[in-house]
């Protein structure tokens, strides 16, 4: 005998409803996917085509009104969520000359990397540090910060940065707290360099001790981590999928800079055809130099210096690069790494041969 089971399921469904109780049977697959099912989506930001709109926006607002001046890339899987990865936020922040973005702290941990201009400064926790382009700097959870751009040496001009923050995840925890200060700039109580002095140089200082759950660090300047690159590049094998990657460590504890953002660069030389690899950390790039092409799963982007793209877990990706090409990348990666969910593949060929 054939009975109606869609009608006596649904009805079940609409009483289960009332009681706040679901089936689980028609969501299993979802909820416990073969593998991940990201919503949010491949997609690339051109700065060319963000540019104009980034100083119209500095025409519009003060960055003291606005207190962060910021276009946030928005995932187009995930619209509304100023999200650009399931857990990760980003965001293009501009400061014009003799500006300041008041000071702060909050819960969620920041990054920047420098995009565009000379002559802003960040402070964190009374330590100044003047921004160069591609330099990558931290703002860990907690910590005061303000932005300003008095520029420097008769340089005076709009400074731009990538923002990359754990917003998402934070929110996704509902430990999110935040504070201003009561003065818009810190007044530095340090010497600018002096992290950089004490933990830049393979050395530590010999009685103080570290013990924040991040990198005593602030900046890595882009200078030291370029020539490092090209160093590699003149003297090691290439990476068949990388090229030459390094990721950015915390000097004390060898692990990444914050304890929910690792961070990245990557040299992809002239005529580097890489090959397909997948990783369950969702990834956002931004090009720092050079131009070429990345495939996302069945997409292809071409990219040029000052845009960011991102690739999702596990979608699997490529580059080729045409000229010698540096990318930054950042990842939700020591979340994952921490709680055993990393998982990586490195193909030979196609992906979709490779099965
Ligand atoms: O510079 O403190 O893009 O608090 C978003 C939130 C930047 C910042 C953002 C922030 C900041």
């Amino acid at each position: 005998m054939k009975i109606d089971q869609t009608a006596e399921r649904q009805a079940l469904y609409g009483k289960l409803q009332e009681l706040n109780l679901a089936p689980l049977w028609e969501s299993l697959h979802t909820l416990v996917p073969k593998q991940p099912l990201p919503r949010y989506v491949p997609a690339l930001w051109r700065y060319t085509d963000i540019h104009s709109h980034l100083m119209r926006a500095g025409e519009v607002i003060t960055a003291e009104e606005a207190v962060r001046r910021v276009l946030v890339l928005e995932n187009p899987g995930l619209p509304g969520n100023s999200s650009i990865t399931q857990s990760l936020y980003a965001g293009l922040q501009l400061i014009l000359p003799d500006e300041v973005a008041p000071a702060h702290r909050h819960s969620q941990s920041a990054l920047r990397f420098i995009v565009d201009g000379q002559g802003a400064y960040t402070t964190v926790n009374g330590e100044r540090s003047t921004m160069h382009p591609g330099d990558f700097i931290i703002t860990p959870s907690w910590t005061w910060h303000d932005h300003g751009n008095p520029g420097i040496a008769g340089v005076s001009e709009p400074v731009v940065w990538l923002d990359g923050l754990d917003i998402p995840m934070v929110r996704f925890f509902d430990a999110g707290f935040a504070e201003n200060n009561s003065s818009a700039s810190q007044i530095p109580t340090q010497v600018e360099g002096r992290s950089f002095a004490n933990y830049g140089y393979n050395m530590a200082p010999v009685r103080q001790l570290h013990t924040e759950r991040h990198s005593p660090i602030s900046n890595y300047p882009y200078a030291r981590s370029r020539e490092a690159l090209d160093t590699l590049f003149r003297s090691a094998v290439l990476d068949e999928w990388h090229g030459i990657k390094l990721r950015y460590v915390n000097p004390v504890t060898g692990g990444y800079p914050m304890p929910t953002i690792a961070a990245f660069l990557q040299l992809l030389p002239k005529g580097f055809q890489g090959k397909w690899h997948r990783s369950s950390d969702g990834t956002v790039y931004h090009v720092v130099e050079g131009h070429g092409r990345v495939q996302i799963a069945d997409q292809s982007f071409s990219f040029s210096p000052k845009d960011t793209f991102v690739v999702p877990s596990w979608a699997p990706v490529c580059f080729d690069t045409p000229a010698d090409t540096v990318l930054f990348s950042f990842s939700d990666r020591p979340v994952l790494e921490a709680t055993g969910l990393l998982r990586e593949e490195y193909f030979a060929g196609h992906p979709s041969t490779s099965h």
